[in-house]
């Protein structure tokens, strides 16, 4: 009878399904999406993975060509760079721009591609976990197109260069070796690395974020200056593991958690293929008895990071400690305590129902810069998958619909204010849109 057709979408759901339709629409490129036509305005890593996870209810298609332009430039050595340039756009409209990395000549004893020009850093490995969810939602054109067979092959070697050559603390564990690599450049988790940078002079660079974002809601001048120092250094290396100094390693809670996520992808993908799974299954496991075992502070509650140059976990609490719900074969008490840490004082914002970047009550928590504060809606849909993959579905609801709210007050703004939901950074920006349209199918 009639009740028991499913219930037909909200009107508002509709409008916020049309809205962000139109955001990844317009940042299309023809084979990829901008995160944002004015502050990003080339390929980034993790938010192409994001963005392939809702744009495959739109086109499998498209989605499937925005991991596989991706892909197309990993370096010989595995590494996925965290941003392909597009030589169609001005020089100066993001720093640092090619010229900068200079990936094909720099990087070539690594293997970088000779064009397009990329950076030398890598973002977290999002991409097995989107390829496989992009595989599902129509399993008949990736098998017509044999997306999975094109891609397994990359995804395991991206997988294969941070087990080995970023192994930098021979634990396990891959390591980040710059802020911008987990995502979260800068998090008060790297403040006391940082400091151990030498800064660049101001005058050796140029920033392009100002022009498009407020000087309040970004990063300040000596961070972008000690990010330009580590990368130079690496780049003057040949960005070679074995040869570069790496005065930046630390194990990255979210960055790990992502990559056991993946590797269980890379199991489901392999399994699909009819090749060996067994071992994606295995070193997730591995995996994830280290992450409980180098990063699980049971003190604070949450997962942390640890930094390598002292081998201790670094005293600030941050949403990157959460995500590791994701990871499905955690402890059970472990699980337990990060559900009290999300709905404590230290990270619920009842105004918004989204997750803020760093802990409320913490000494450096700034509301609207950037990674020390904000509601990101990426990590929010993170914390809601691992939400349900432990059966905890109201508290994952409360997220959604607190995403879904945000999301479209904000005209899918990049990051928000956890107490007022004021929009900060971008507007129409595409992974915001694109984990919105995800949580609406
Ligand atoms: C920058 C593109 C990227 C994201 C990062 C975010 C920011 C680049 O933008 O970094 O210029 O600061 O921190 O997570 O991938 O959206």
């Amino acid at each position: 009878g009639l009740l028991d057709r499913p219930a037909p979408a909200a009107p508002a759901d509709l409008t916020l399904r049309r809205g962000a339709a139109r955001v990844l629409t317009d940042n299309w490129t023809g084979s990829s999406t901008v995160p944002s036509r004015t502050l990003y305005p080339h390929q980034w890593s993790w938010d192409s993975a994001f963005i392939a996870i809702g744009r495959r209810h739109l086109s499998a298609r498209r989605a499937q060509q925005e991991l596989e332009s991706l892909l197309a430039t990993q370096w010989a050595d595995g590494r996925v760079p965290h941003i392909v340039f597009n030589p169609a756009v001005a020089a100066d409209a993001y720093f640092p721009s090619p010229d900068f990395w200079r990936s094909s000549e720099a990087g070539r004893a690594a293997g970088a591609p000779a064009a397009p020009e990329t950076s030398g850093i890598v973002q977290p490995p999002v991409h097995a976990l989107a390829a496989w969810l992009v595989h599902l939602a129509d399993p008949a054109e990736s098998r017509r197109r044999g997306f999975l067979a094109r891609v397994h092959p990359r995804l395991a070697a991206w997988h294969d260069y941070l087990l080995t050559r970023r192994d930098l603390g021979g634990r396990g564990l891959a390591a980040i070796v710059h802020p911008w690599e987990p995502g979260m450049d800068n998090s008060p988790c790297w403040d006391r690395a940082l400091a151990r940078v030498e800064p660049a002079t101001p005058d050796t660079f140029r920033r392009a974020d100002l022009a498009h974002g407020q000087p309040a809601d970004r990063p300040t001048d000596l961070d972008y200056g000690r990010y330009v120092r580590l990368a130079a250094d690496y780049r003057e290396a040949g960005y070679d593991d074995r040869a570069a100094p790496h005065h930046f390693a630390l194990e990255d809670p979210t960055f790990n958690a992502l990559l056991i996520t993946s590797e269980l992808a890379l199991a489901a993908m392999s399994r699909e293929l009819g090749l060996p799974h067994e071992r994606y299954i295995e070193r997730a496991d591995r995996l994830t008895r280290t992450l409980v075992e180098r990063l699980w502070d049971e003190e604070a509650g949450l997962f942390r990071v640890r930094d390598l140059h002292d081998d201790t976990l670094v005293d600030e609490d941050s949403v990157s400690g959460l995500i590791p719900l994701l990871v499905p074969h955690l402890p059970k008490d472990v699980v337990r305590r990060l559900s009290a840490t999300l709905l404590g004082p230290r990270f619920r914002a009842p105004a918004t129902e989204l997750v803020p970047s760093y802990d409320l009550t913490g000494h450096a928590f700034d509301k609207h810069r950037y990674w020390r504060g904000p509601a990101w809606f990426n990590t929010a849909w993170l914390i809601h998958r691992g939400l349900r993959t432990h059966g905890l579905h109201q508290e994952a609801e409360r997220i959604r619909a607190g995403f879904l709210d945000q999301a479209g007050r904000s005209g899918f703004a990049e990051y928000i204010d956890p107490d007022t939901g004021e929009g900060r950074g971008a507007r129409l920006f595409s992974w915001t849109a694109a984990l919105a349209l995800d949580l609406l199918c």
